[in-house]
């Protein structure tokens, strides 16, 4: 998955290059600087002390000595004072030249912490905000696995408000089945009615569609296969392949295999991750779900997250992780 969000103590990432929420004179310091160094060993700090120090917003790097990371890439975020000194600026510098400097290597995966959320102070969801719009706006360009790394659950909160919606929507939702109540008397009527004719006809009444149209659009579908329909929704929205498996944050093999085989069967988070990069209805969504074997169902947070999102016309995968990641659920994407 092109960008993931995990929890987790930057020094175990075994990736090409962690980043180091570092000083502007690159010599230590504490927090995740100071876990780094420690980590890494004396030699870090011998090549840091070459590199003549580094301005704030701006990037350098060098080896990973003895963390599992083969690199690292020590930034300079900014100290926050309120907000109105150009703080989200550098700090969207600090992610940008940092991955700058990742193409550049041409590495494959790096890991983030949240820069200047600790000892300097920048409120946390904010932050964290800033690194997931630059990250994601990179992604979009760019071929790489991006970990976001946040070391203890407080450091990552949606917003108070955010939460508090989604956590009323789950109630009053949870466990809680839906039920169309026309949709339910059409079903109990059926072992009592005489005729399957009327049985028909009022299932195409409550469609209100012909019954011979119908009929033909629902056998038309028996074949489309999750893989076929994924296609074909991409054509239908003008989008690129790379367009939609990006928006969905999934990764490009991925995306292949679905494209070649008509019979794959993707993952509930996947499948639900390509319904919301292609701006899916609920029932567009549903009915997605379907053909890879999942429904969505209100006994089940995850879905009932996702729904909130989508009934509320909100496609930002992005969010919707940070969302899901805040009420400890599995993410959406590979
Ligand atoms: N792994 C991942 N994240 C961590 C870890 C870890 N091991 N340790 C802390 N964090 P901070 P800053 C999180 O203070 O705000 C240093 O002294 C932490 O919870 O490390 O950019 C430098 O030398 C927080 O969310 O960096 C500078 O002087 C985030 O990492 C100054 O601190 C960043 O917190 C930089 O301050």
């Amino acid at each position: 998955m092109p960008l993931e969000i995990v929890r987790n103590d930057i020094t175990k990432m075994n990736v090409d290059a962690i980043v180091n929420a570092a000083n502007e004179s690159l010599l230590g310091g504490g927090g995740v600087d100071g876990a780094i160094h420690r980590a890494a060993g004396a030699g870090l700090l011998d090549e840091c002390r070459t590199l003549g120090g580094c301005k704030t917003g701006k990037a350098k790097i060098t080896g990973g000595y003895s963390l599992p990371a083969k690199y690292v890439i020590h930034t300079v975020g900014p100290v926050y004072r309120d907000g109105n000194h150009g703080e989200k600026a550098l700090l969207e510098s600090c992610y940008r030249e940092s991955l700058a400097l990742a193409k550049e290597h041409g590495f494959e995966t790096v890991a983030f912490p949240l820069i200047s959320s600790g000892i300097y102070g920048y409120p946390k969801d904010r932050a964290l905000k800033v690194a997931v719009d630059v990250i994601s706006d990179f992604l979009l360009e760019n071929d790489m696995t991006v970990y976001i790394v946040i070391f203890d659950k407080a450091a990552y909160r949606i917003s108070e408000k955010l939460f508090a919606d989604i956590a009323e929507y789950i109630d009053d939702n949870y466990a809680d089945e839906h039920t169309d109540h026309r949709r339910e008397s059409i079903r109990m009527k059926a072992p009592f009615c005489a005729s399957a004719d009327a049985v028909k006809a009022d299932f195409c009444e409550y469609m209100e569609m012909p019954v011979e149209a119908e009929l033909d659009a629902k056998i038309k579908q028996i074949d489309e296969s999750f893989s076929q329909m994924l296609l074909r929704k991409i054509d239908e929205k003008g989008m690129t392949d790379a367009q939609c498996y990006k928006k969905a944050n999934i990764d490009r093999k991925l995306f292949s295999k679905i494209r070649s085989d008509i019979h794959y069967k993707p993952s509930k988070p996947t499948a639900i991750a390509f319904a919301i990069s292609l701006e899916l209805s609920l029932e567009e969504t549903e009915d997605m779900l379907r053909k890879a074997g999942f429904a969505l169902s209100h006994s089940n947070k995850f879905d009932i997250i996702i729904e909130y999102f989508i009934s509320r016309g909100n496609y930002n995968i992005f969010e919707i992780n940070e969302a899901l990641f805040a009420f400890d659920q599995s993410l959406l994407g590979a």
